[in-house]
């Protein structure tokens, strides 16, 4: 009898994201190109963490993959936030270039945004309960 589910994954599904802050006190946000029903909305970019991967080397190939940049981790932005279309969580870092200037390899576009820019983009639903605590601490940035 062949069984019409897919194989369930232990491990959970955790997604994440780079606030990558410049010495402007400033934030890169990046705007998905696709899926269809995410494109348009911005996000900190990231990805999934592939097995066997720590979350810090996930970051820092995703930003190589999508930004062409090298990015130090400074220290984690919020707790772990539910994702819904993917029954994972999103877990954010803040970031600092180490090398090179952020290429939109993958995104649509790529803004840098001040602490008081922070809500003139459409944050994706993951991302926007980060929003608040991200403004208070580019404030002090
Ligand atoms: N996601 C949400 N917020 C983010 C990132 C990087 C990703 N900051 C969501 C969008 C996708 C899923 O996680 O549904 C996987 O992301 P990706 O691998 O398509 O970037
Ligand atoms: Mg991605």
């Amino acid at each position: 009898m062949s069984n019409p589910l897919p194989p369930v994954s232990s491990a959970p599904l955790i997604v994440v994201g780079a606030a990558i802050v410049n010495d402007r006190g400033q934030v890169l946000a990046a705007q998905r190109a696709e899926p269809p029903a995410l494109a348009g909305c911005w996000e900190f970019p990231g990805g999934k963490v592939e097995p066997g991967e720590s979350d810090v080397s996930a970051i820092v190939r995703e930003c190589r993959e999508e930004l062409g940049v090298e990015v130090e981790l400074v220290e984690r932005l919020g707790p772990d936030l539910p994702l819904q279309r993917d029954f994972g969580v999103l877990r954010v870092w803040i970031a600092r270039l180490a090398e090179g200037e952020p290429t939109a390899l993958e995104h649509a576009a790529l803004r840098w945004l001040d602490a008081t820019e922070l809500d003139d983009v459409a944050w994706l639903p993951a991302d926007a309960p980060l929003i608040d605590e991200l403004r208070v601490r580019l404030a002090e940035w």
